[in-house]
């Protein structure tokens, strides 16, 4: 007998973002996003204070003898290392053909897209945005808001996750600061194709 045949109901909490029951956990902070943000100065006083935790995925698939869905909540603090939000690494889906849903559920921000090919959107979010993420776009949440920021992803676990692409290029604009408000800019380590 394979249990995920059967129906589950989990429990979030709308204010905290919490997941119950018995979720996996799975904290990042700023030394595992050492490659991503831009700053590099920024994030080794970071790491050398406290590494704070950026966010953390709570998740639960549904490994079923005939498909494999999944739900991840992640939850990014609100904050910044240098000029840049706090936001998650950001990946593609190993598998080309895999799509996902993500629901912004608290905070406000941007989820930022981008394709192979250079194409690039980054999408503006309050709760209540829900956004497709059609197959082959890479896909990072920045959270530009003072509070917690959480949102839902529904997904394949067999879609898998590749970060290298991210880790080497980033994306095409970064979410920075300046004079107290959120702006896009071009990302200024973007090595040229
Ligand atoms: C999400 C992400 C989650 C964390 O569940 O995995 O938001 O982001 P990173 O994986 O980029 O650290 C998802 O997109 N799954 O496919
Ligand atoms: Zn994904």
């Amino acid at each position: 007998m394979n249990p995920y045949d059967y129906p589950l109901s989990l429990k979030l909490d709308f204010s905290t973002g919490a997941l119950e029951p018995g979720v996996h956990v799975t904290p990042r902070r700023v030394s595992d996003l050492a490659l991503m943000f831009h700053d590099k100065e920024a994030v080794a006083a970071a790491i050398a204070q406290r590494d704070p935790v950026v966010y953390e995925i709570l998740s639960q698939g549904f490994p079923g003898s005939r498909t494999d869905a999944a739900i991840a909540i992640s939850r990014i603090y609100p904050g910044r290392v240098g000029d840049e939000y706090h936001f998650t690494k950001g990946h593609f889906h190993e598998r080309d053909d895999q799509a996902e849903v993500y629901f912004c559920l608290k905070g406000e921000g941007y989820l930022l897209l981008e394709r192979a090919d250079g194409e690039f959107r980054a999408e503006p979010w309050q709760p209540g945005t829900i956004s497709h993420i059609p197959p082959a776009w890479g896909h990072r949440v920045v959270n530009t808001g003072r509070d917690l920021l959480f949102f839902i992803g529904i997904y394949h676990l067999s879609a898998g996750h590749s970060y290298k692409q991210v880790e080497e290029r980033g994306f095409a604009q970064l979410v920075v600061e300046r004079d107290g408000r959120p702006i896009l800019i071009p990302n200024p380590r973007r090595i040229p194709r």
